[in-house]
């Protein structure tokens, strides 16, 4: 495949400042009749060049005049005609079949509905354009549709008039009167019921709000709507955006390539982060929806009022929206934990996709397919650099310079750099070196070193820095970046307050007087910046930390440092002592000033994956042993205490506050280390746990528990579970996911089987997702050493590639990382990558990933 190159980029030589779309809808045979007025962009003969996928032109019009087929001709499947003067309209007709698109990008069907998923390259599927961000065009849209099976009709924008016609059928006239580029076009058409609300904005407009969703889903909608509003009043409040339509609507759909899709006025939700109940719906889920729908909304201006010139900037909308959609689930819940949160996402996603062979920086050079982009370091590590330039800014430059930027480019097509230049203009600073974070992919390596010098009092910090090679960039410079630290005196436990540095150099001191013994290092406070710090702190200041840390990002990370030096340490064969992980435990879970939700995140033992990150070998089965051991040992260690916690956490009645969220992440954490201690009643304890439950937290908590054992529980909580949820798609999901992530011994043969259950489909891409993409996380069970695991996800990239090329490339990065397995199980998984490159007729977007991984 052809490899698009950001150096490459020009500006369109046609613009669309209007379009027409007449859609006369129909789940086999939809026509789009589309009336594009074109216009000449700057001096040159080029004819106009429109592009599609999969279309057929059935006929081509020019001013009115029907094309003879000598006066326009396809360039592989884009239509290519010559026109005379500098405006014209152009229209073209074409029929497409939403019901055999099983790509889910374009116009598909799904349960029912027709709706559309346009980002990156999916319009072109619906009719010939331009399709790049940088064409902006005012959109109305006409639909005609059969009543009876598409009573709803919505599109972008604000509705303006619609009518019954003959045989059942009937209209809708929807017009979006902000220029935007083809990607956040949408339609919906289907049998949907709507939660409708209001939010009135700062200046005093009304909008109206509706969410739409199956008659029986809508009430599970108010949780959404909730997050909505608070979103709107947030954004208007910390940024000054007020929404600009008349009308704003979600619209929640089974069959979702993602998680969500910022469509103009017209979001388009994977029913997941929409839907939300105590008997279906996690805490965890709760927060996902409030943070999608905020996200989402948040695009409005960041991402389509500005939006990106060409992909190659993705992260500007995407690395942006992510760091607001932080920061807002921050002010809403707690942000000692929503940062813990959201750092292991980064370490477990972003870190790992940085130091392997899918790196790239948070604005690449090249792709073949934009598809696979949508990635960690696109969101999340791009949302690290926005945060970095908000610690360096302060928040109130920050908000000077996003000010300045979206008064700028409002209406524009923008690129990373015009932020950055916002930032500087607005914010008053050089960020010169700091554009590094752009260009310089890999996860930078901070070496830390404190001394003391008793002679003048000063405590001397050495900071070093190494960027690691990574495909096409074997040279790195140093990168400017605020690294926050305190220094504690070990008698009172206290510190004087946080200093933050500037890192610039390779290597660079920083003196601090005033300590007349050496004092104890506290670095990347807050997670400061996204690196990777490696500082000879020894067990003891680590443990001094995790108990006397004002920072809770900075205590959480020393807590979980001593738990991977143990780790680390036992599997390379080292006799370790666990003395002052269980301890830290046992001080932590009694420290009556900690909140609930803190301690659950702080003595949670470092995942199995991220202990396997911090080798350069990994050996999957000593990392699960040495963890399972050691959690055994807490379990055993603090049973009595494990038991009292358990029960202290024991709610009376369901609440969405705060505090009962924290009590049910502890309990789940009590039950886990209860269960691991061998105790001869916690499978017991679970099941009641499980049976009892009055909310899906503490009934999946439990289930996970037991579905990692080999107990009598086992089976019939499972089989309870998937009777009680049996028509609940989206609960069965976690009942795949459950299994699939289990640590069980015969998780490979456990997911095998699911995959030929009567309710696994390769259709629904979450139901996918639950059961290989969890079982590719899944460390232990995923790397057995024969390699079947490697061989069971490549058969489905494989079975699932002609389906849903998107959504199969997603299984390939886990088999990309061969490099960090010994020789049978890297070899294992190089040849099941070459397998999967051997398939005739593979998709782009897998060839590329695989294409990748083996180089
Ligand atoms: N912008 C969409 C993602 C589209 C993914 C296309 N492969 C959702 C989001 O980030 O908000
Ligand atoms: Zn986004």
């Amino acid at each position: 495949p052809a490899i698009i190159r950001r150096s490459d980029y020009r500006a369109p030589l046609w613009l669309v400042p209007d379009v027409a779309l007449d859609f006369a809808l129909d789940a086999d045979a939809t026509q789009v009749r589309a009336t594009l007025a074109v216009t000449r962009n700057g001096d040159h003969d080029q004819p106009l060049r429109l592009d599609g996928e999969g279309l057929v032109p059935l006929s081509i019009t020019v001013d009115g005049i029907a094309l003879t087929p000598d006066q326009w001709s396809m360039d592989g499947s884009a239509l290519v005609i010559p026109l005379s003067g500098n405006a014209h309209a152009v229209e073209t007709l074409v029929t497409i079949a939403p019901a055999a698109n099983t790509q889910l990008m374009g116009l598909y069907a799904s349960g029912g509905l027709l709706c559309t998923q346009c980002e990156a390259e999916g319009f072109r599927r619906i009719t010939f354009f331009p399709d790049r961000p940088d064409v902006l065009s005012r959109y109305s849209v006409r639909m005609t549709a059969d009543k009876a099976l598409y009573p709803v009709l919505l599109a972008n924008g604000d509705p303006v008039a619609s009518g019954d016609l003959e045989d059942g059928r009937h209209w809708a006239q929807w017009n979006d009167p902000f220029p935007k580029p083809c990607y956040l076009f949408a339609l919906v058409a289907g049998d949907l019921a709507c939660n409708a609300d209001g939010f009135t904005t700062m200046s005093g407009r009304k909008v109206s709000l509706g969410i739409w969703v199956k008659a029986a889903d809508l009430p599970r909608t108010a949780h959404a709507m909730k997050a909505l509003k608070d979103s709107m009043a947030w954004d208007e409040r910390v940024y000054g955006r007020e929404y600009d339509l008349a009308a704003f609507n979600i619209v929640a759909v089974a069959d979702f390539n993602f998680g969500a899709m910022e469509n103009k006025g017209l979001n388009i939700f994977n029913s997941r982060y929409i839907l939300a109940d105590p008997e279906t719906a996690t805490d965890m889920d709760y927060d996902a929806v409030e943070g999608v729908v905020a996200h989402e909304y948040f695009h409005n201006w960041s991402g389509n009022r500005v939006t990106c010139r060409d992909w190659f900037q993705l992260s500007l909308k995407e690395g942006f929206t992510v760091f607001r959609d932080q920061s807002f689930s921050a002010d809403m819940g707690s942000p000692a934990v929503k940062r813990i949160d959201d750092v292991r996402i980064l370490r477990a996603a972003q870190f790992q996709e940085d130091s392997g062979p899918l790196a790239h920086p948070v604005r690449p050079e090249s792709y073949m397919e934009i598809s696979n982009f949508y990635t960690a370091t696109i969101y999340n590590k791009g949302a690290e650099v926005i945060r970095m330039m908000h610690t360096l800014l302060g928040p109130e430059r920050f908000r000077a310079g996003s000010d300045l930027y979206f008064d700028r480019h409002d209406g524009q097509a923008a690129t990373c750099e015009d932020f950055v230049k916002a930032m500087e203009d607005g914010g008053g600073i050089d960020l010169t070196q700091f554009r590094l974070w752009y260009s310089q992919a890999g996860t930078p390596r901070i070496n830390a070193t404190l001394t003391h010098d008793a002679a003048t009092g000063e405590a001397i910090l050495t900071l070093s820095q190494a960027v690691p090679p990574t495909p096409g960039q074997p040279d790195k410079k140093p990168m400017a970046m605020p690294i926050r630290i305190a220094l504690f005196d070990r008698a009172s436990a206290r510190h004087h307050g946080d200093a933050l540095l500037h890192l610039t150099q390779a290597e660079q001191s920083f003196r601090f007087p005033g300590f007349s013994a050496p004092p104890v290092l506290s670095i990347n406070r807050g997670f400061s910046a996204p690196v990777v710090i490696d500082s000879d702190r020894s067990q003891a200041d680590l443990a001094f930390l995790s108990a006397h840390d004002d920072d809770p990002f900075a205590r959480y990370e020393a807590m979980q440092q001593l738990m991977v030096n143990v780790l680390v340490g036992t599997v390379a064969g080292q006799a370790m002592d666990d003395t002052p992980v269980i301890a830290a435990i046992r001080d932590t879970i009694a420290d009556s000033k900690l909140d609930d939700a803190f301690i659950a995140e702080a003595i949670r033992l470092p995942s199995e994956s991220y202990i396997g990150d911090q080798m350069l070998l990994v050996d999957p089965d000593a990392i699960h042993l040495a963890r399972d051991r050691l959690q055994a040992k807490i379990g055993a260690t603090l049973e009595q205490e494990w038991r009292a916690l358990h029960a202290r956490t024991e709610a009376n009645g369901f609440s969405l506050s705060s505090a009962a969220k924290g009590a049910r992440k502890l309990r789940n954490t009590a039950l886990l280390y209860l269960s691991a201690s061998g105790a001869k009643d916690a499978d017991a304890i679970a099941f009641a746990q499980f049976d009892r439950a009055d909310n899906m937290t503490e009934r999946q908590g439990a289930l996970a528990v037991l579905a990692s054992g080999i107990g009598d529980h086992r089976e019939a909580a499972l089989d309870i579970f998937y009777n009680r949820y049996a028509d609940d798609a989206l609960v069965l999901d976690k009942w795949f996911q459950t299994q699939a992530l289990a640590f069980h011994p015969d998780t490979l043969a456990i997911v095998d089987a699911l995959g030929r259950h009567k309710d696994f489909t390769l259709s629904n891409p979450n139901r996918v997702r639950s059961l290989y993409g969890a079982f590719a996380a899944n460390q232990w069970g995923f790397h057995q050493g024969d390699g079947a695991g490697y061989r069971m996800v490549a058969d489905i990239v494989i079975a699932l590639d002609s389906l849903n090329p998107q959504t199969a490339a997603r299984l390939v990065p886990p088999l990309g990382r061969w490099r960090r397995f010994d020789a049978v199980r890297g070899g294992a998984m190089r040849a099941e990558l070459e397998r999967i490159l051997a398939t005739p007729g593979l998709s782009k977007d897998v060839t590329e990933q695989v294409v990748k991984s083996l180089e």
